[in-house]
């Protein structure tokens, strides 16, 4: 479907999307309660065996240079996939012109491209429509670029007849016209089903608002060192686990914090800049335990010094409704992981729950 007919959807829903999330498996050796506690992963089922890599892209978009009438475009449409029904493992997200050649981060903004699944209800806020469409948001990027690797038994689930769309914010920052395409690319198990899988579902949750993805401003009234600060809480669908949280803010951002709902500390997705643009967001892989009802606190902190105009604050969770079962005797099942299947650098630490690392791989394509 590349360079396909894609259908305009007028509605200003926005979804909102992801940003840095590589996920593992926790390390601590409690055992699951009814409380919040950091986990080890056991009794695992074998997984959905080997990865394919998809690649997808979506465009072309013709950009202005900057100054230009049309050198943004923010838009909504019918995205491509991979078919079939399989688990995704791993996506990254990139631009690229029409020579399919990378464009540097910082000549065209991706604020972000988000995939949600159509007809189906976003688990955190089931009103959101998209053109009277149920619209669930699944994977994304922001300015950051950031993989997203989901640790073993763990995948997301898609269905043979599954449709997918997607919203997206693409700016020229150039002095010259661009042709751009969203290219993502897709490490999918064809072999994953609910009995060799632990099927995750999304959980996007807004420092402010429901669904998550709504754009506000920053005044910039707040002075020399000046932080606007929103929280918002979120009650848990379900009993299981969060699986791993990545963070979504745009540029100005500080951070996302989470937290239990006794305050007790979750995560916080930490964003970090290079030449006064926004390069990482940290991410916080974990395993750990959540009950139904359990409201988690989403913070966002914002630089107030200056307005920033549109920005988004969204921790991105991912859930998984099950229970382990009953731990094993002999030994702990599962070695700290130390790898990636993309191979990207090694953020799965030893640490439960995980603190911000300012080494998380950026995306440079
Ligand atoms: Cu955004």
């Amino acid at each position: 479907m590349s360079g396909g007919r894609w259908v305009r959807i007028s509605l200003p829903l926005r979804l909102a999307m992801v940003a840095a999330l590589v996920l593992a498996g926790g390390l601590a050796g409690a055992s699951h309660t009814a409380s919040a506690a950091p986990v080890p992963i056991y009794n695992a089922p074998a997984g959905g065996g080997a990865i394919t890599e998809v690649v997808k892209k979506v465009g072309p978009f013709q950009l202005d240079a900057l100054g230009g009438l049309h050198s943004q475009d923010e838009g909504q449409g019918l995205v491509p996939r991979p078919a079939g029904a399989y688990g995704i493992k791993t996506a990254s997200f990139d631009l690229v012109d029409e020579n399919d050649q990378p464009i540097g981060r910082h000549d065209v903004h991706l604020h972000h491209f988000v995939i949600g699944a159509l007809n189906k209800v976003d688990t955190a806020c089931p009103n959101r429509k998209v053109a009277g469409l149920f619209v669930q948001p699944l994977i994304g990027s922001g300015m950051e670029r950031t993989p997203i690797t989901f640790q073993d038994p763990y995948a997301l689930e898609v269905n043979a007849n599954d449709a997918w769309g997607a919203v997206w914010h693409l700016m020229n920052m150039s002095g010259t016209a661009r042709t751009v395409y969203v290219k993502y690319t897709l490490g999918v198990q064809y072999g994953a089903t609910a009995d060799n899988t632990r099927f995750i579902t999304p959980f996007w949750a807004d420092a402010r608002g429901c669904p998550a993805g709504e754009t506000w401003d920053v005044p910039g009234n707040g002075g020399v060192g000046g932080v606007e600060t929103y929280t918002k809480s979120w009650p848990m669908p379900f009993d299981g686990y969060l699986i791993g949280i990545g963070g979504h803010l745009h540029d100005g951002g500080i951070s996302i914090t989470t937290k239990h709902g006794d305050g007790s500390f979750l995560c916080q997705n930490l964003a970090t800049y290079a030449s006064g643009m926004l390069d990482v967001i940290s991410a916080c892989p974990m395993h750990d335990t959540v009950t139904a009802g359990e409201m988690i606190s989403v913070t966002s902190r914002y630089d107030n010094s200056a307005p920033h105009d549109d920005v988004m604050g969204i921790a991105v969770m991912f859930l998984w409704q099950g229970d382990q079962g009953v731990p094993p005797t002999t030994t702990t099942t599962e070695p700290p992981p130390t790898t990636t299947t993309t191979g990207v650098a090694n953020v799965l630490g030893a640490s439960v729950p995980a603190t911000p690392t300012a080494a998380m791989p950026a995306f440079t394509g």
